[in-house]
């Protein structure tokens, strides 16, 4: 039988990142919608962030990307996000973005471009001694998009390189994390496509290496919770980017586009006992807000997290070991699917309550005025984000 209060406290304990990046405008390579209100500078973004965990209660970390958020003093910084109660989270660097970069970063076959890539992966270090993150986040774009174009395996050679100068750089409480993606913006081949390189890099690295699962970095079909099973039973499993799709990178909300995957995937988490933040996951949103307005699309993304989360926390363990052990083939699937099937949302507004929260934590935001303050006050100077 299930525990409703270590299931409550469980909940009230969950930690969730938000990503500066989602506050700003975004769309694609057709249009960027801009829209009123949204930040100018990382502080603006950080105090979006910190409405956030002022009405969800459980986000209370803000994922940085440089140069996006480059700022003069990050102590500084350090210091204006407590006074939004929020911290720093996880830093995020960015050799995607650079003209030096259209062969490659750190796997270029120029060793100058490499040089210039590596030495931006260890100013970010600088930036986290500084912000006091634990989390240097890695995504690389690099690939190929021709067969021939480069070597694939020097291409990993190098890669290789600058991933263990950066990693011997590290301090004794900070980690990396690889994130990995399939395709985009290379169309052949990608660098770090799969769990698997990403996982073998880590491996190669050390203990403090570990692998980012972007949730929308699969093919098609990819059966996302054996990968997490798989990295939980490795002790590979670093942190989530959470967002959801129904094709390619859609970055849309979290559970959005299919909420049965998010249960699934958080139900590995669950069987892992690695929901607790002691545990060490870094949940993250990374997500692109393109047409709705952002600060309630990633307070409603938080809560999906939440519900599927709820509803893993849910299942009857000791009824589904018995069920799975007898071979008991349906009867293990209606366990989990009652789980699913339960309406978690009274439970979470109870959470909310007991936290002193307003149970619905949407509704609380759109009384509270903030967006249409911030469409008041941010006028003028350039928005960030995507050059609308
Ligand atoms: C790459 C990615 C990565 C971030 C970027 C904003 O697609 O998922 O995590 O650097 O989005
Ligand atoms: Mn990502």
């Amino acid at each position: 039988m299930t525990d409703l209060a270590a299931v409550k406290r469980a909940l009230a304990a969950q930690r969730i990142e938000t990503p500066s990046w989602a506050f700003g405008n975004s769309g694609t390579r057709f249009k960027v919608f801009a829209q009123a209100g949204v930040p100018r500078t990382p502080e603006e973004k950080i105090a979006d962030a910190g409405m956030v965990h002022r009405f969800t209660g459980v986000a209370p970390t803000v994922a940085l990307h440089i140069p996006w958020d480059k700022v003069g003093d990050y102590a500084a910084l350090t210091r204006y996000a407590a006074d939004q109660g929020v911290g720093i989270g996880a830093i995020n660097t960015n050799v995607f973005q650079d003209d030096d970069y259209k062969l490659g970063s750190v796997t270029n076959p120029d060793p100058g471009i490499r040089r210039k890539a590596t030495d931006h992966l260890l100013e970010a270090i600088d930036i986290m001694d500084q912000t006091g993150s634990r989390d240097l986040k890695l995504w690389f774009a690099d690939g190929l998009n021709y067969p021939g174009q480069d070597d694939l395996r020097n291409r990993q050679d190098r890669l290789a390189a600058a991933l263990r100068e950066t990693y011997d750089r590290l301090g004794a409480h900070q980690r990396m994390l690889l994130e990995y993606k399939l395709f985009e913006p290379a169309f052949y081949a990608t660098d770090v496509p799969d769990w698997g390189t990403s996982y073998a890099h880590c491996v190669e690295l050390g203990e403090r290496a570990v692998v980012c699962i972007d949730t929308g970095h699969h093919a098609p079909g990819t059966n996302i919770e054996f990968i997490v099973a798989f990295l939980l039973r490795q002790k590979k499993l670093g942190a989530f980017d959470f967002n959801s799709r129904f094709y390619a990178d859609d970055d849309l909300m979290a559970g959005a586009a299919d909420p049965f995957q998010l249960f699934r995937i958080m139900n590995e988490i669950i069987r892992g006992d690695a929901l607790d933040p002691a545990y060490g996951i870094n949940f993250m949103l990374d997500q692109c807000h393109n047409i709705e307005a952002k600060i309630p699309a990633i307070i409603r993304s938080v809560m999906n997290v939440q519900e599927a989360s709820a509803k893993a926390l849910l299942v009857d363990r000791d009824a589904l070991a018995t069920a799975q052990n007898n071979g008991d083939v349906l009867e293990a699937n209606s366990i989990l699917m009652d789980a699913y099937n339960t309406d978690v949302r009274p439970l979470l507004a109870e959470v909310r309550a007991d936290a002193g929260l307003d149970p619905d934590p949407i509704a609380a935001y759109r009384r509270s005025g903030y967006q249409e303050k911030i469409v008041a006050e941010r006028v003028g100077g350039t928005q960030a984000g995507w050059g609308a």
